[in-house]
């Protein structure tokens, strides 16, 4: 196969070649990071799924292991679908996933380490006592899968399994003392009517205070609860923030905390099937999700390899206790070359500065950008009342002049402007409240037609008393994934330029809002390239 390299990504995580999507069985082990991700070991579309195996010191530079499980026992013959791994006490790593058989029936399965004195953890061992959950007769045989990490409490280990019952989404929990015999629970640990079908959920504590990352066994007082699901519908991954309930085993939900279409998200762009893991040599949790492409199929065999895993980004609560922070992790930062500073700038109503001597392609970008008022800020029409952020976004575009905004980035940018992919904020007052949106619209980010060029949005919630606003947007030849205010909105989008590629792609900060912005803080560093897989080892 041919790889083209126009639009591969410099440090995003990706294979050397082919179809990868969601990330698999993240863990930390003797001294190594270990991330196995869904994989087509035959071509650029999805298909044969396997799970490859990278490993890390750092989460940044990857080497590239042989494959850890592929289809060779009846209970996985037609795909190794997705799935956790789970710490036992004595440090002793079990992975569960989703095993496709004869019947094309989903079954969840269990694999240990041959050898648990190799940090590689290089070859599995699928016992012949699986699969170790059976869909009964109650539960959707074709729509039952992605095994959670186990958490252990009141003398159990616990897992979901994401699944639907009709058009009810489902998360089934199953308890066990020995992590052999399953048995399921009368009553699912959450659910919610008419969101179609679960993937990959993830469930895991968040403590009150801090940045702290917690096991995933943590409960009690000092805790909240996360519920994440990938909707399969909208292909995102929602979340809430919520309460788990240990006497009933359930979860539920905070009032602030909408379940479904409506929700928070861990990313207002193109992310899914996200998996978060315990990394206890830096007492974080660190989140993984899948950047799929936005082109076509056609587009992805001609490439030679589709799909990206995001920048492994740290998690935690934030402080309102209503939503996450995400950041990416600190480690990343080892790859930023010199730093570009533009000292402080004015930017008036149209106004836009070029940051020279950057790679504008590969780049980590932290702005501050700070107003004397919210005056100006535009009224949010009511008919906006009930499209999301992304329809705003459609309406009011980077060239639609605002009052206090738009300003932000110009990303991938041609000289002239024919492409650019703008992330930008732009503020509307709704009554004596203010909206802020974070946007990331990638509809002119590209010549090419036929394209999905969405305009993807977020709303942040964030108190302007400060009158400021922060980005910070990490740009890689094809993907620009942006963090609004610390993290508290996060927006990944995808896009093809056809001319800023390579060293023609340049980058700006704009202000098309009639209020005066000032670019209080702005840093910028060229990115290196790390190690990525420079090729799978073999048996
Ligand atoms: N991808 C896997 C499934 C999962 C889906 C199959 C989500 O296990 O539900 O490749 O992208």
């Amino acid at each position: 196969v041919k790889v083209n390299p126009v639009h591969r990504t410099g440090y995003h995580f990706q294979p050397p070649m082919n179809w990868i999507n969601d990330p698999n069985g993240p863990m930390y082990y003797k001294g190594l990071y270990h991330l196995f991700y869904q994989y087509n070991p035959n071509g650029a579309t999805w298909g044969n799924i396997v799970w490859a195996h990278s490993v890390s010191k750092d989460l940044v530079n990857w080497q590239a292991l042989k494959h850890a499980l592929y289809p060779s026992k009846w209970f996985d013959i037609n795909g190794c679908w997705s799935g956790s791994v789970t710490i036992l006490p004595g440090n002793k790593p079990v992975i569960l996933y989703t095993g496709i058989d004869p019947n094309d029936r989903e079954i969840q399965n269990y694999a240990v380490p041959k050898n648990l004195s190799d940090p590689y953890l290089r070859d599995w061992i699928k016992p012949d006592d699986n699969p170790m959950v059976d869909p009964d007769s109650n539960v959707n045989a074709s729509a039952f899968r992605d095994p959670t990490t186990a958490w252990w409490v009141d003398g159990h280990w616990k897992i979901v399994v994401g699944s639907r019952r009709h058009h009810r989404g489902m998360a089934y929990l199953y308890r066990s003392r020995d992590f052999k015999t399953w048995i399921k629970a009368k009553h699912p640990l959450h659910s919610v009517p008419r969101t179609g079908n679960w993937e990959c959920p993830d469930f895991f504590p968040v403590s009150l205070s801090g940045q702290n990352g917690l096991d995933t066994s943590v409960v009690g007082q000092n805790v909240k609860h996360v519920f994440k699901v990938s909707l399969d519908i909208t292909r995102y991954d929602y979340y809430t923030v919520g309460t788990y309930d240990r006497t009933r085993d359930k979860y539920i939900p905070d009032n602030t905390s909408v379940d479904g279409w409506a929700g928070l998200r861990f990313d207002y762009g193109n992310f899914y099937a996200s998996k978060s893991f315990f990394d206890p040599s830096k007492s974080r949790r660190v989140l993984w999700g899948w950047v799929n492409e936005s082109d076509t199929a056609a587009d992805d065999n001609s490439k030679g390899w589709a799909g990206i895993q995001g920048v492994p980004r740290k998690i935690w609560l934030d402080s309102s206790k209503r939503q996450v922070v995400q950041w990416p992790v600190e480690e990343l930062e080892t790859l930023r070359r010199k730093k570009i500073e533009l000292g402080i700038q004015k930017l008036k109503k149209g106004e836009k500065v070029e940051v020279k001597r950057i790679t504008a392609t590969q780049a980590d970008v932290e702005v501050t950008f700070s107003f004397p008022s919210l005056e100006k800020a535009e009224p949010f029409d009511h008919k906006w009342a009930n499209i999301d952020a992304q329809g705003v976004c459609a309406e009011k575009g980077s060239t639609d002049q605002g009052g206090l905004g738009p300003f932000g980035l110009l990303t991938l940018a041609s000289k002239e402007l024919e492409e650019f992919t703008p992330v930008f904020f732009r503020v509307f007052k709704a009554g004596n409240r203010h909206k802020v949106l974070l946007c990331s619209d990638a509809r002119s980010s590209s010549l090419r037609e036929g394209l999905y060029k969405p305009s993807f949005a977020g709303f942040v919630d964030v108190d302007l008393s400060t009158k400021r606003l922060s980005l910070r947007s990490l740009i890689d030849h094809s993907v620009v994934s942006s963090f609004g205010e610390g993290g508290k909105t996060v927006i990944t989008s995808r896009v093809y330029p056809t001319l800023a590629v390579f060293h023609k792609a340049h980058l700006f900060v704009f202000n098309n809002g009639s209020e005066t912005i000032t670019v209080e803080k702005f840093n910028a560093w060229s990115m290196k390239n790390p190690i990525m897989n420079r090729g799978f080892e073999t048996a």
